[in-house]
């Protein structure tokens, strides 16, 4: 009988997942970590049957039409299974509702939600962290009647009535730099304010809203003037004339995201706040996006890693299981070590950012949040695409197989160090971060947790680091250029040491 290879298995990603599992058991109290359980394991068999329908599923990306048969012009988009599916998921486990209830908890519960639906759910995940981050600026905004218009749908837990947010800032001109956005905001007869412009990457374009950067008519150049605008997208049915989806990208990887250009010809827009600072403004949406990100790339490694955990102990080499050769056993050991520290780091960012967010939080902690957010984004970035690449190497040529699933890992890995702010962008935002309380927030956090602790080795370690970094912050302190040009270092030693 000619050999055939066994196929990786994907062991239940909730049940079988220690780290989470204890995780949730020493930080929740017993009734909410009992509650929680039936979302867990609905969302860990959702995840078990998608990587089974991955691998009989033909059409692996949306479909752009734009004009009708007689000539109207639609932009009607056709999503994938698990698009379609998506609404009712979030809605029915509270995948996003569930951040926003009143307790110290909602975050760290809402995003253990996150980190299993995330790869089922083929980066549908992408607009409902826009959604989360569109919520939390309006409450930020507090304005009442962009509150009461769009909070109950974007927070709704009934697919009838739910809403996806998309956050548009990217433009031609600028990405990272949105100071130089050239989208006009002007007011037309009536008072109503309205957009017009291109915007380059739009993630949610089939979403019903959207937080939109946009200058003023007559405002000065530079991001201060730049003000952010609430706009929906849909007429009934119908997608509102003034939006235009000019074409959907073809990208590297996130193939099932539908990733649009378009233009706004006049789109009714309502600015959150003042007409200025719209960057202040979009602030805590990109915080919150930026937590949706860590938190998706370490599901990405822990997806990884189990698929490449289990093919060694299916696929034999030299006589014995791959499981049992010490080098690939240590290889696999290695990415579970690098593993472990990302999901430690991302998931103690969501658990802060549930107690800055109900009031409860030290300062120290707050300000430890905001430094945490950037290093924790842009360090499991890196790493999601430096584990997948490892663990597709696991499997030898199979990894580099297309319909075995797993190139798919590695493409979409990519993607999360380059949106929500690239490694370099963020490297500096965290300098801005380190501006303020970050070392001493930092310091103050290792000695709280040393309090509870007797790891004296590891607690000198962070505190040299801590220290070495202090001294190169006072050192170029007055020297901008090799402050930014040391930034991606720093960062990422104060991430792994974090
Ligand atoms: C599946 C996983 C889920 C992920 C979904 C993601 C979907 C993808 C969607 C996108 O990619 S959306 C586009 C994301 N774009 C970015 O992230 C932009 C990247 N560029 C930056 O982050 C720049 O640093 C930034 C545009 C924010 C600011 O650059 P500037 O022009 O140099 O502005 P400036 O003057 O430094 O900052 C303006 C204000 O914002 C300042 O406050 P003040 O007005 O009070 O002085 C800053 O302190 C404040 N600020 C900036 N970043 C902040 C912040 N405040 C709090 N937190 C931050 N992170
Ligand atoms: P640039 O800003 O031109 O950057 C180019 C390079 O220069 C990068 O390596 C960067 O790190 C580096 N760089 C820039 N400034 C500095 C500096 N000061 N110091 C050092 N290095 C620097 N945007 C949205 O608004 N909405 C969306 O829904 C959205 N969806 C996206 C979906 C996908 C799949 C992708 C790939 C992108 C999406 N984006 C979206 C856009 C994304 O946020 C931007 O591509 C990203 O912020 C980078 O901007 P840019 O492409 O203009 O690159």
């Amino acid at each position: 009988m000619e050999f055939l290879q066994d196929a990786p298995q994907l062991a239940h990603p909730y049940r079988r997942d220690r780290l989470l599992c204890s995780l949730l058991d020493r930080t929740l109290p017993m009734e909410r970590r009992a509650a929680l359980d039936i979302d867990l394991d609905a969302l860990g068999d959702y995840a078990q049957l998608a990587w089974r329908r991955l691998a009989s599923s033909t059409r692996r990306k949306p479909v752009l039409t734009q004009w009708d048969a007689w000539g109207h012009r639609v932009d009607r988009i056709e999503l994938t299974a698990a698009w379609q599916e998506g609404p009712q998921l979030t809605t029915r486990h509270a995948v996003l509702a569930a951040g926003h209830e009143a307790s110290e908890y909602a975050r760290l519960e809402q995003f253990a939600r996150v980190y299993l639906y995330h790869l089922a759910s083929e980066f549908y995940t992408c607009p409902l962290a826009m959604t989360d981050g569109a919520a939390t600026a309006l409450k930020a905004s507090g304005n009442h009647a962009l509150i009461e218009r769009a909070l109950p749908h974007f927070l709704s837990r009934d697919p009838a009535t739910f809403w996806l947010s998309g956050q548009w800032m990217t433009e031609n001109a600028g990405g990272s730099d949105v100071g130089r956005t050239e989208t006009v905001a002007r007011q037309d007869s009536h008072g109503q304010w309205r957009l017009y412009g291109r915007k380059w990457f739009s993630s949610a374009v089939v979403g019903e809203a959207a937080l939109a950067l946009a200058r003023p008519e007559g405002a000065g150049t530079g991001t201060a003037a730049l003000a952010l605008f609430y706009v929906e997208t849909m007429e009934g049915e119908r997608r509102k004339p003034e939006l235009q989806i000019d074409r959907l990208k073809d990208k590297l990887g996130t193939h099932e995201l539908p990733t649009a250009e378009i233009h706004l010809r006049g789109l009714p827009a309502w600015p959150l706040g003042e007409l200025a600072h719209g960057v202040r403004q979009v602030a805590p949406m990109l915080n919150i996006t930026r937590s949706w990100n860590a938190i998706c790339a370490v599901a990405s490694m822990a997806r990884a890693i189990s698929l490449a955990r289990d093919y060694a102990t299916r696929r034999q080499a030299f006589g014995r299981p791959l499981i049992e050769q010490p080098l690939h056993a240590q290889t696999l050991a290695d990415m579970q070590a690098e593993f472990e520290g990302a999901f430690a780091l991302a998931f103690e960012v969501t658990h802060l950012l549930g107690r800055v967010e109900q009031g409860i939080a030290a300062p120290h902690e707050a300000a430890l949040l905001r430094l945490l957010t950037p290093l924790a984004k842009l360090w499991t970035g890196k790493l999601a695409v430096k584990l997948c690449s490892e663990a597709l190497e696991c499997f030898g040529g199979a990894g580099y197989i297309e319909d075995t699933g797993l190139p798919q890992l590695l493409r979409d890995a990519q993607v999360y160090a380059i949106w929500e702010g690239t490694t370099n962008v963020l490297s500096l935002d965290s300098l801005r971060a380190l501006g303020g309380d970050g070392p001493d927030a930092l310091r103050q956090a290792v000695t709280t947790w040393l309090s509870g602790n007797d790891d004296m080795h590891a607690a000198s370690a962070i505190q040299h680091v801590l220290d070495a970094a202090t001294r190169w912050l006072n050192t170029h302190a007055q020297q901008r250029n090799p402050l930014e040009a040391g930034a991606r270092g720093l960062a990422i030693t104060l991430a792994r040491c974090a």
